[in-house]
């Protein structure tokens, strides 16, 4: 009798376990909760880089306003931010504005711009709440003083956070920020502050993500398999993942999927 009620207990477990998780349709939230803790068990990323293309394109496939595409991409950054935070990533990079989008359209490129304020009005206190630090790369300098005002803002409210960085590229350009770290370092030497040669540790600490490591993964959406000068110093030994999926349509199973092929990959820098 004791058997027998042993044996059904273990046939108990066996169906909350086993029986139910197969049989009923498990919700996405439970299976992304399982396969970030399955992710977690190996090397995660400690800096992920994102060009986040295809915002324009998927208006236009629903008939939108482009601006419809920007606005929907602005929600999966919070999605993104907040699971990346989860896996314990420590630096997002996000580009969001390249000094090439001035050519957009003015209506487009003002509305671009008032997005950091929509951002953080609806998301800075939830990034608070979460620990993160918000930071810039970019020509801060000649984006409109509303959008600075915000993007300060964001910046000294979270200055003390230790948890995930998020660092908005915005303004940003590659070959300029190359080109203003070699002039810096012309001044640095003509007025005797730098002796010695210049190497690759001293070089970094000109550019604008001076003291962040390089990305170990970078992703790019929407079919694009291009740098567009982003990062282009910091991007020598990343790792890179590019998917056809659209940035508004991106979502966490696409960032799993992304460190999952990163954690696959052999990084041997080059080397044996
Ligand atoms: C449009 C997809 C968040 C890419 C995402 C000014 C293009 C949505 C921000 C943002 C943009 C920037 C700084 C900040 C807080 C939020 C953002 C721009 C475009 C260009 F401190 N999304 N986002 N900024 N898009």
């Amino acid at each position: 009798m004791i058997l027998l009620n042993r044996f059904f207990d273990l046939l108990g477990d066996y169906n909350m376990n086993s029986i139910w998780k197969r049989f009923v349709k498990k919700d996405a939230s439970s299976n992304v909760t399982d396969k970030i803790e399955q992710i977690k068990e190996f090397e995660v990323p400690q800096h992920i880089a994102i060009i986040m293309d295809g915002n324009g394109r998927w208006a236009k496939k629903r008939a939108l306003p482009r601006v419809a595409g920007h606005h929907e991409g602005m929600k999966v950054v919070r999605k993104i931010t907040r699971i990346a935070n989860k896996l314990d990533v420590k630096i997002l990079t996000v580009y969001a504005f390249s000094t090439e989008n001035w050519k957009r359209p003015k209506p487009e490129v003002e509305y671009l711009m008032k997005l950091p304020e929509e951002f953080l009005g609806t998301f800075l206190p939830e990034l608070i709440e979460e620990n993160v630090r918000v930071e810039m790369i970019g020509d801060f300098s000649s984006i409109p003083t509303h959008t600075q005002r915000a993007v300060q803002k964001a910046m000294d409210d979270t200055k003390d956070n230790d948890g995930l960085i998020l660092n908005f590229a915005l303004n940003y350009g590659s070959r300029a920020e190359i080109l203003n770290a070699v002039n810096n370092v012309l001044k640095d030497v003509e007025q005797g502050n730098v002796k010695e040669k210049i190497t690759e540790d001293i070089f970094s600490q000109y550019l604008m993500t001076r003291s962040l490591p390089d990305p170990d993964l970078l992703i790019r959406t929407s079919g694009e398999i291009r740098l567009s000068n982003f990062m282009l110093w910091q991007l020598a030994y990343t790792e890179m993942w590019f998917t056809d999926v659209l940035w508004p349509d991106f979502n966490e199973t696409h960032l799993l999927e992304a460190i999952e092929e990163f954690q696959k990959r052999s990084r041997r820098y080059g080397g044996v």
